[in-house]
């Protein structure tokens, strides 16, 4: 027995530190304190990375000062939340984008000048945050940052992977996979908060339990439990306009060791729940656009779900003390449909710890959840057999056949035929019972949207064509964006520079002033200067691909540029076809004029796709014939540089000349390299796929290179059935390319390797390469003859870096903020 104490009410002004000075002195102080006290070293011994740790603590308290205004200002106006939940996010490096954003380069680059520390060899040590496989995890990145930026107050949701995306290694041009270690020096971003800690259940049953006022309330009793625990990462926005915070969990027991396990003698079992419990979030799964379809993946999409609703309910409780106030106080954003169960997970928690009714915790989770389709690929689109989520979430798949069992009953009231009925069904009674994910994350959402124009009028017409009619309302569009800074303040201070000195540096708060550029495209003398810039970008490449391949690339050839996750839709096959193409005519016709060209290439195949490897396997194989032939006189050179990330992105990117988005039509949802490279002044060569589409739009068909077929023309070929046999016995240019390469010209050690993959181009051809492969020649042809006249070329990259400022994720942010989450 103690004095009691008042009921604490929240206080938003309590007193807080002075806020730190950002000049060069201050900051060298501030490092030196970091590296003595926090590191623990005497900078006398210190090494690389205890510098770098000190910088980014240093750095890091700036950013604290300005995290608690954030939160406080939100808290102090009950602003409504935005939480984003993705099992991905694919940040890459933090200390750059931090540094740039708090306006402090200059005093960090003086401060450790002082300590005789180069910032560029600093920031270059810090490892990757490879939490994603591409696109979709890239994209989570650059929502985060603006989110920041145009301050909405919002949250990240996610996990804390042990290890990322695995490091990819050349071994005889074959891809192999290493375990990628990025917490090996520790995170000096995070706060771990054992306080911030849920428990998560597992399998069990499910028991009716009569409450006082004689209702029933179902009442899991998981079989198993985990911990969640939250470690926070800020994230701040340009000019530190707002600071965010990336929630990641970390999975862990409830009990460390079994201790009467060990005291028996079993020491191995006694530590068995607690590697089970870790396994949850020790890996990310590698595959990109296709499910892993195991239990550990739905114990993953589970664990982070449940912990983050527990969080946000915990949060709105504390702040407004009833649910009724849900949808107008929280947003939550489901990035696909790895955490689609959050909708049964929600209802759970407002029905069975809540006390809800179902009407009322039906309209709060509907008011409340959005969610985005990224891709429409068949083979993607998320379904888990019945039985599996029965085992594991007895109570959720409960609640989802109730869901069903509601939208089934009201779609034959609107007088559905059982067609159009199984269509919407969340339960695919084909093939074995399985839990469709789209369509719960479509009935449970308030909106559901695309990643670009034409992938949502696709969506309309595909997968979602008949919840779309019953609920036409529910379908919009959110073409994706990428964070103008890191995109290019950061990766290319060249061109940053340029673009000031021309028209002053407004664009750096207001990206959209880049059309101003417009006006500059035909002056020769800034377009001399552009190419300066480019060409410096090359040199800076070209020294990368001599240390990584020990191959020399002349800076003045055309780069031509795919980097991506090597998939059979992404057609890198294409783009190495037309590469042997070139290769046979140069050798055929030494007399003519070759533009030069430096094919690069980089990605990641998924370990278990095979073709993807074989394409990787190919692109080395043609790359050492070509580039040791001495009749190609260095004309083509072709390289593969191993381990693309985000990284290595930032310095590929600014080097590029012609960006290569070739994805059979109707298959990729947007892209989003497509816009980064064009905003760094390169040329595209593409399909009307995705976000090309509106590209094009913008920039002017004239300054983009378009071919092949629509996803209309694609959609009717498929269908009709027939081999692409005539095509290509018509095309004597891919006739020969498929003889070479099926015959082992590129593969003397093993000449059957690529035989069925040339096989499956007769067959079916499904991804269109052969159907596509001579219009993509000529629009390569085409892309050469601006090549040869330079100031054709220099005003067509200059429009695209001028005009493409639309495709900023500030941009897409304020639509979802408007339009979706009512937060802005
Ligand atoms: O999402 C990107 C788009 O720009 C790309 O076109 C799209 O392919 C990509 C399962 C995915 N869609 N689906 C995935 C990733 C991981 C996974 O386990 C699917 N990635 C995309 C951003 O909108």
């Amino acid at each position: 027995m103690g004095c009691e104490m008042p009921q604490k009410p929240i206080v938003y002004d309590a007193p807080k530190p002075q806020p730190r000075a950002n000049d060069a002195e201050s900051l060298k102080s501030e490092i030196l304190e970091k590296l003595t006290y926090a590191v623990g070293k005497d900078p006398i011994v210190a090494r690389r990375t205890d510098w770098l740790t000190a910088t980014t603590l240093a750095v890091r308290d700036r950013i604290i000062d300005q995290w608690m205004e954030s939160t406080r200002d939100t808290w102090r106006n009950s602003k409504k939340r935005v939480y984003y939940l993705s099992l991905e996010f694919l940040i890459g490096r933090l200390l750059r984008d931090a540094i740039s954003n708090m306006g402090l380069m200059d005093s960090v680059c003086e401060a450790l000048k002082s300590f005789n520390v180069d910032i560029e060899e600093l920031i270059e040590r810090e490892p990757d945050a490879a939490l994603g496989n591409g696109g979709l995890g890239r994209l989570a990145a650059c929502f985060l940052e603006s989110m920041s930026s145009i301050k909405v107050p919002a949250y990240g949701y996610g996990i804390r992977y042990v290890h990322g995306l695995f490091r990819q290694e050349m071994s005889e041009g074959w891809q192999v996979e290493l375990p990628e270690d990025w917490l090996a020096h520790g995170n000096p971003w995070e706060f771990e908060r054992r306080e911030s800690a849920y428990e998560i259940g597992f399998g069990g049953h499910v028991e009716p339990v009569e409450q006082a006022d004689g209702t029933v309330r179902q009442v899991w009793h998981p079989s198993e439990h985990v911990l969640a625990v939250a470690f926070d990462t800020p994230i701040v926005g340009w000019r530190g306009a707002r600071v965010n915070t990336l929630r990641l969990w970390s999975a862990q027991p409830i009990d460390p060791i079994l201790l009467d396990r060990f005291n028996s003698g079993d020491h191995i079992g006694a530590l068995e729940e607690s590697a089970k419990a870790e396994a949850i979030t020790r890996v990310l799964y590698p595959a990109d656009d296709s499910p892993a379809g195991q239990e550990l993946r739905l114990r993953q999409e589970f664990f982070f779900s449940s912990a983050s609703l527990q969080d946000i309910v915990r949060r709105h409780l504390q702040q407004y003390g009833d649910l009724g106030s849900l949808p107008d106080k929280v947003a939550i954003q489901l990035n696909d449909t790895h955490p689609a169960i959050s909708i049964a997970e929600m209802m759970r928690i407002l029905m069975d710890v809540q006390g809800l009714e179902w009407n009322e915790a039906w309209k709060l989770t509907k008011g409340t959840f959005a969610y985005t389709n990224h891709t429409l690929l068949p083979e993607a689109l998320e379904t888990w057999p019945v039985a599996l989520v029965e085992r594991m979430l007895p109570r959720q798949m409960q609640i989802v056949y109730a869901i069903n069992a509601m939208v089934l009953e009201e779609a034959r009231e609107k007088g559905l035929d059982n067609g159009q009925i199984a269509s919407i069904s969340l339960i695919d009674e084909a093939g074995g019972r399985r839990l469709r994910m789209g369509q719960l994350a479509f009935v449970g959402a308030h909106s559901v949207n695309g990643v670009s124009a034409l992938h949502t009028e696709l969506m309309k017409k595909t997968v979602f064509a008949e919840l779309h009619k019953m609920y036409p309302e529910r379908i919009n569009n959110k073409t994706n964006g990428v964070t103008p800074r890191r995109w290019l303040l950061q990766c290319n201070p060249g061109l940053t520079k340029l673009i000031g000195d021309r028209i002053g540096g407004g664009f750096q708060d207001d990206v959209e002033q880049l059309i101003k550029l417009d006006a500059h495209a035909e002056d020769v003398g800034f377009q001399e200067q552009f190419a300066a810039v480019k060409l410096a970008n090359k040199e800076a490449l070209a020294h990368v691909i001599r240390e990584r391949l020990g191959v020399v690339v002349d800076p003045h050839a055309m780069f031509d540029v795919q980097i991506k996750r090597i998939h059979e839709y992404k057609r890198q096959l294409l783009n190495i076809m037309e590469a042997v193409a070139q290769y046979n005519l140069i050798r055929a016709h030494p007399e003519k004029s070759w533009q030069p060209r430096v094919k690069i290439f980089s990605g990641k195949a998924a370990p278990s796709y095979w073709n993807a490897k074989l394409i990787i396997k190919l692109i080395n194989d043609v790359a050492r014939v070509v580039n040791t032939d001495p009749a190609v006189r260095g004309l083509l050179k072709i390289v593969f540089l191993p381990n693309y990330n985000v990284s290595l992105a930032e310095k590929i990117i600014p080097a590029a000349d012609l960006s290569e988005q070739i994805s059979t039509a109707g298959m990729e949802a947007s892209g989003t390299g497509n816009m980064k490279f064009a905003l760094n002044g390169a040329l595209t060569i593409g399909t009307l796929d995705g976000a090309n589409v509106e590209i094009r739009e913008r920039v002017g068909p004239d300054n983009i290179a378009i071919f092949g077929l629509t996803a209309d023309e694609v959609n009717e070929l498929r269908a009709q059935n027939r081999s692409p046999r005539d095509v290509i016995e018509r095309s004597v240019t891919l006739n020969q390319v498929i003889e070479a390469i099926a015959g082992g010209v590129f593969s003397p050690d093993d000449r059957e390797r690529y035989r069925s993959l040339m096989d499956g181009l007769y067959e079916h051809d499904w991804f269109m390469v052969a159907r596509d492969f001579d219009a993509y020649y000529a629009a390569q042809r085409q892309v050469d003859n601006y090549w040869a006249d330079r100031k054709v070329w220099n005003t067509k990259v200059i429009h695209n870096t001028a005009r493409v400022a639309w495709f900023s994720s500030d941009r897409t942010i304020r639509q979802y903020a408007e339009e979706i989450w009512k937060a802005l």
